[in-house]
């Protein structure tokens, strides 16, 4: 897997002069069925989320309010997007390794994923996941 595989989706919004209203609908807008959904908020100043990889896991990480930076690295390459719409997601495929950083204040970081919550997914350790990706 290479960050090539990760992008960006622009999501459908309805209504725009009464409020944004944003649909995500799995296999439509995402290319995986969401079987989970989780939000990381109230997140201190300075703080880094991430750093790991996930085996299988396939996710679409939205900032729904304020703004973050999400460093991602297969390896080989390392690219930075800076996320600061809620109709736009990132596609991260598994095998990345993925940091997020520079929270605003206020951010909420919203995440679909294709699969319940397993430790077993996780690789926590750089030299690990270094060492999956040459098998
Ligand atoms: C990613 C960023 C954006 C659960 O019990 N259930 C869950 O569904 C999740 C996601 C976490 N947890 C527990 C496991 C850990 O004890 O919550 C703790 C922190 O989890 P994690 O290390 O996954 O948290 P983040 O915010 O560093 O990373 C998560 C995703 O795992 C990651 O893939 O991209 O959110």
């Amino acid at each position: 897997m290479s960050i090539n595989n990760c992008q960006i989706i622009n999501l459908s919004v309805v209504g725009k002069e009464i409020g944004n209203l944003t649909v995500i609908e799995g296999k439509r807008d995402v290319p995986f069925d969401i079987k989970r959904i989780y939000y990381i908020c109230d997140i201190p100043e300075g703080v880094e989320r991430g750093s790991h990889a996930h085996k299988s896991l396939q996710q679409l990480i939205i900032a729904v309010s304020g703004s973050f930076d999400i460093v991602l690295d297969d390896g080989k390459d390392k690219k930075i997007f800076h996320m600061n719409r809620s109709h736009i997601g990132l596609y991260v495929c598994p095998m990345i390794w993925r940091t997020l950083n520079n929270f605003s204040s206020g951010a909420v970081c919203l995440v679909l994923a294709s699969e319940l919550y397993d430790e077993n997914d996780y690789i926590r350790n750089y030299t690990d996941f270094s060492n999956a990706l040459e098998k």
